[in-house]
């Protein structure tokens, strides 16, 4: 059965330092996300955006969590609106933003379906905390926070954590973890499938493992989508690309799989810039990955 879908964007860019990543669920919308998912038979519905302050317009108080109170406070309605769109059974597709939009749409899709595995599928490890983060930006810690590692305003959006155990947690992509960032993974136990693997394993075979990982135990999965786990020369619109990242080929396979698998409930797309973007490429990448996931089958 093909569930409904509620687009919600957030245009947030407070958890990293470049300005642009705002417009990213513009840009997505841009490329006919809504037009592109009704045709492949969905109801989807367009809930627009969710308030989030300019960063103009606010003062960095902590330089190793820039922007806490901000970000804590979207986090907290994120985590609303998506518990409450999966509540009505429907699938939530969150547009960022930058990536520390997950922390409340893993607090949201964790309230609705009880456990939750998580996909985290990006060049890095989100998984900084204040002691460990090279920058200060909350971008590099909401995986942490979504395991309860981190400042209790983050990891307790929504009143409880830990959202998700590392049991359930996978990393794919990933070729720039900072060295405590890398001890942290270990330490937490999160399953991690770098760039390393997928050039030996295959992307099929990763996804197979990521899926059993993400899925075994748990009433859902969530997928979150950064589009610089992409090859930059693919998805040239992000704020921290790496070289030597995932193929369109090698991404839509994974999407193929996991809409295969019938396990997602939930999914955010996150990092889109467009002002540093070639032709509103990455956002078109974006919404070629979504359709894949959604079933389409054509390429
Ligand atoms: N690891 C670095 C930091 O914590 C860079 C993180 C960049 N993160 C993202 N999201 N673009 O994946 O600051
Ligand atoms: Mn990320
Ligand atoms: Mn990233
Ligand atoms: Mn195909």
């Amino acid at each position: 059965m093909k569930k409904p879908i509620s687009i919600i964007g957030v245009p947030m860019d407070l958890g990293q330092g470049r300005r642009g990543v705002d417009m990213g669920a513009s840009a997505i919308r841009y490329a006919s996300l809504q037009e592109r998912i009704a045709r492949l038979g969905y109801d989807v519905r367009d809930l627009g955006n969710v308030n989030v302050p300019t960063p103009e317009s606010h003062r960095v108080e902590n330089k190793k969590l820039k922007y806490l109170p901000e970000v804590a406070d979207v986090s907290n309605q994120v985590a609303r609106l998506v518990e409450n769109q999966m509540k009505e059974d429907r699938f939530p597709i969150i547009l960022g933003g930058d990536h520390s939009i997950a922390i409340g749409s893993i607090a949201g899709a964790t309230q609705a379906v009880k456990k939750l595995g998580v996909i985290w599928f990006d060049a890095h490890g989100d998984m900084n905390t204040e002691e460990t983060t090279p920058s200060g930006n909350i971008h590099g810690m909401p995986l942490a926070v979504s395991l309860g590692l981190g400042h209790p305003d983050l990891t307790h959006v929504g009143g409880f954590a830990p959202k998700v155990e590392a049991k359930n947690v996978v990393i794919v992509g990933a070729r720039d973890l900072d060295a405590e960032e890398r001890n942290l993974i270990k330490q937490a136990g999160v399953s991690v499938f770098t760039m390393h693997e997928i050039d030996k394993m295959g992307m099929s075979a990763v996804m197979e493992e990521a899926i059993c990982i993400a899925s075994e135990g748990t009433d859902g999965v969530h997928l979150s989508l950064d589009l610089d786990a992409f090859d930059p020369r693919e998805a040239p619109g992000v704020g921290t690309p790496v070289l030597g990242g995932v193929t369109y080929r090698e991404g839509h396979l994974a999407m193929e799989m996991l809409a295969a698998a019938h396990v997602l409930t939930s999914v955010d797309i996150v990092e889109v810039n467009p002002i540093l973007d070639v032709e509103n490429r990455t956002a078109r990448v974006a919404v070629d990955m979504i359709c894949s996931l959604l079933g389409q089958t054509v390429i």
